[in-house]
């Protein structure tokens, strides 16, 4: 097992890999910024460095600086835990090459998944199902990319190679805006990422967002951990995530997990993973993976009774999986609410000292967070102040307990997000289950 893990993040991430440590007896460095000095995991580690300023830029972002901090505490491994530089393979590859261990994938693994076009291809290849598309990145012949469209039919979207998550797309309706559509999408991506490669896909309309998580060793061992729903979102941000993902066509998700599996295997996967899909008319569509441990890890935790930070871990200790497919069973459901530092109406930012936190409790309830009263909220952060998790024996028992968690919790002193969550958990569409991409934003009159 890895004798000592640097820390390579912050807030309640931070405070969930320093756990996982300490149950593996895993000594912990805290690696923070001078506005951090406070965060609960900086208290809790064995040791703690001072990385740099607030800005992260300077600090969270600092590559020298964080490998500095592994030598002069002589640990052995960095886990990037999720934003940052988690999915910078350049920062996985200094890593390595300055004789530490990257708790992720290998650096040439992120790149594959982090350049679109690579990574569409080696899905297809591997068996995984696809958006029709370009089938690759986009020549400058008119002409050709005109029989494309044509060829899949309008509406089209236009992605850039090196964006993700949302950044860098272009929906085009018809073939009169194809062509100045391609042209603004590639210089917005040129000068956004440095690299004007787009592609092409069919734009689905209505589409679900739901993900197979996967673990797998790097050994040729590979399993996944079922499904998750994240389409409650707004601008790209996850608000509401859920595991199982709700009234999915059976057939087409066994075929689905196996395919993950398969292709983990195939591109010789190592560590926690993320396979994204749009999911229309009982369909699966590969549109990205994640090469990292994610925000709503924990709703497959609690659905699995599988620790996905313990086993990246293991796997970055070199241990094979000791988990098989088989032992793998999806008991309950769970749902996870992002509680975050904003206003619940307009969704600015609300940093500052928290007067008072209480946190819910009971039976099925699962609160992942660094708050604790007279903590002061950053403003130079992402707003996320505490993951509410939910479990039930069905999804209406966990629902049930979401609410009464949501009406127990208390955030004073500050804004947060908890009426907005209320709001959610009441909604009969909500509640019915399989609402799509646009339902928030369109709840909300966006
Ligand atoms: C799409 C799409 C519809 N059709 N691709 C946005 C984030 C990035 N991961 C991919 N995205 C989308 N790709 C095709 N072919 C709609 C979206 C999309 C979306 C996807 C997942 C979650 C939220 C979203 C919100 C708006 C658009």
């Amino acid at each position: 097992m890895l004798d000592k893990v640097v820390i390579a993040n912050r807030g309640e991430i931070a405070l969930r890999i320093l756990r996982a440590c300490k149950e593996l007896d895993i000594k912990t460095v805290a690696i923070h910024s001078t506005a951090d000095r406070d965060l609960m995991h900086v208290r809790l580690a064995d040791e703690a460095v001072c990385i740099g300023p607030a800005p992260s830029p300077q600090s969270y972002l600092n590559v020298p600086s964080i490998i500095s901090a592994a030598e002069v505490t002589d640990a052995v491994g960095i886990h990037p835990g999720y934003g940052f530089l988690a999915e910078n393979a350049d920062f996985a590859e200094q890593v390595e090459r300055s004789g530490f261990t990257f708790i992720g994938p290998k650096a040439e693994t992120i790149r594959l998944m982090g350049d679109k076009v690579s990574a569409i291809e080696a899905m297809k290849k591997a068996g995984v199902p696809t958006v029709p598309g370009s089938d690759g990145a986009l020549s400058d012949d008119s002409d050709e990319i005109r029989a494309i469209a044509k060829r899949i039919g309008y509406p089209v979207i236009i992605k850039a190679a090196a964006g993700g998550g949302g950044r860098g797309m272009r929906v085009v309706h018809s073939e009169a805006s194809l062509i100045n559509s391609i042209h603004v999408t590639q210089s917005e991506a040129a000068a956004a990422f440095g690299d004007d490669t787009v592609y092409m896909e069919k734009f689905l309309e209505n589409p679900r967002h739901v993900e197979v998580q996967v673990l797998a060793d790097g050994q040729g061992n590979a399993i996944h951990l079922y499904d998750r729903d994240c389409s409650m979102q707004r601008r790209h941000q996850k608000v509401v995530e859920e595991a199982p993902a709700p009234h999915l066509d059976q057939d087409a998700r066994a075929q689905v997990l196996q395919a993950c599996v398969d292709a983990c295997i195939e591109i010789g996967y190592r560590g926690a993973g993320t396979f994204e899909f749009l999911y229309e008319n009982g369909g699966f569509y590969f549109i990205e993976m994640n090469t990292r441990v994610q925000v709503e890890h924990p709703v497959t935790e609690m659905i699995t009774g599988v620790d996905i930070v313990k086993e990246q871990l293991r796997i970055a200790s070199g241990l094979p999986l000791s988990l098989k497919q088989e032992d793998i069973k999806v008991q309950g459901h769970s749902f996870e609410c992002r509680i975050n530092a904003e206003d619940p109406k307009t969704f600015l930012p609300s940093p500052g000292t928290i007067k008072h936190f209480h946190a819910p409790g009971g039976n099925g309830i699962r609160v992942d967070s660094h708050l604790y009263n007279g903590y002061t909220v950053p403003p130079h952060y992402d707003s996320l102040i505490a993951k509410l998790i939910s479990y039930g024996e069905d999804r209406e028992i966990a629902m049930r307990r979401m609410n009464i968690a949501l009406d127990e919790m208390l955030v004073d002193g500050i804004r947060s997000n908890i009426p907005l969550q209320q709001d959610i958990m009441n909604d009969a569409k909500f509640q019915e289950g399989g609402v799509n991409i646009h339902y928030l934003e369109k709840k909300l009159g966006l």
